[in-house]
């Protein structure tokens, strides 16, 4: 695997499942495999999740782990072609991600979403750009439209936890004092698909994602509706994709509450965190015994370890 940034990447989505699956049993059977190998853990967000347990992925592999900030400790990267460079940024990434790749054997990046150009982020420039001038494999760790760590968690933890063999997937969106990027959804949209769930999403009008992620997805704008005979209630804000990283007022009864999970079948509740409480959820969603955040976080670290492991063993 030479890079992971979306399902595409994957060659074969039921045999990584098993993976992170026997990694999870047996977290320290392959020790030795990552020994005087260094995974490089660059973010322009902030992180928690994301790089605790990409980390502790990479220490189960015998990896060392490099760790940088590069908003704030590195110098100002030029991605432009061909600018000239007497202005803010000091080092291209030509450079940049050149020298990263003569430090590292793999290079995990974060780098949201801008939220004011739709083209550019929806081009995963920064993270193209790194793709394209690092000579070492790369792993997003979220990137302006995607979030394919969080998503193949995700898909750990609907598989762990099913009681039944096709369940009810919704996918619903949830208030947030903030403009959110829509990576997590569209991730979480185009990993489900290719499992075996009835998915539904449900969110108000004008928060319609990118058709690209759900065509052939079943959409409703009544969430009560939705809810009905759900086995799993994944909750998420996003900001507007049509009107781009715009938000909309007064709606914050699309909170998940004790009353709608009480609409659904005995549902498992999932976030990706970190969660503004009472805001997205109620606690007593989110500390009910159905909620399900936790394993969620646990399940990251093998979802990193069994992509990390392909790298390191330059499969598939
Ligand atoms: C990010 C997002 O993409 O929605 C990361 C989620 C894994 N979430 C946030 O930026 C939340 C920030 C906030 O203000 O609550």
């Amino acid at each position: 695997m030479k890079k992971f940034t979306s399902i595409k990447d994957v060659h074969n989505i039921k045999s990584l499942l098993s993976l992170a699956q026997e990694l999870k049993e047996s977290p320290f059977k392959y020790d030795s495999l990552g020994k005087n190998k260094t995974l490089g853990l660059l973010f322009f967000n902030p992180s928690l999740r994301t790089r605790l347990s990409s980390q502790k992925a990479a220490m189960n592999l015998g990896m060392n782990v490099v760790v940088m900030n590069l908003n704030n400790d590195g110098w100002t990267i030029e991605f432009g072609d061909g600018t000239v460079m007497n202005q803010g940024t000091q080092e291209h990434i030509k450079e940049a991600a050149g020298v990263i790749s003569q430090y590292c054997d793999v290079i995990g990046i974060r780098t949201f979403a801008s939220l004011t150009n739709r083209e550019e982020d929806y081009q995963d420039s920064v993270l193209t750009k790194f793709i394209a001038h690092a000579s070492v494999p790369v792993i997003s760790l979220e990137s302006a439209t995607l979030h394919p760590l969080q998503s193949f968690a995700d898909i750990i933890t609907i598989t762990e936890n099913k009681i039944i063999e096709k369940p009810k997937v919704v996918l619903t969106w949830a208030p947030h004092p903030r403009a959110l990027p829509q990576s997590v959804s569209n991730s979480f949209v185009e990993w489900v698909k290719e499992t075996n769930v009835d998915l539904v999403i449900t969110h108000p009008k004008g928060y319609e994602l990118n058709e690209e992620f759900t065509k052939d997805v079943e959409i409703s704008y009544d969430q009560e509706k939705a809810f009905e005979n759900a086995d799993f209630i994944y909750a998420k804000n996003w900001s507007c994709y049509r009107d781009y990283g715009n938000t909309l007022k007064n709606l914050d009864h699309w909170v998940v509450n004790r009353e709608k999970m009480k609409l659904t079948n005995n549902a498992k509740f999932m976030h990706c965190l970190p969660v503004r409480r009472n805001v997205v959820a109620t606690d007593e969603v989110l500390d009910a015994p159905s909620s399900l955040i936790l394993e969620q976080a646990n399940n990251r670290t093998y979802a990193a370890q069994a992509v990390l492991l392909k790298m390191l063993r330059n499969e598939d």
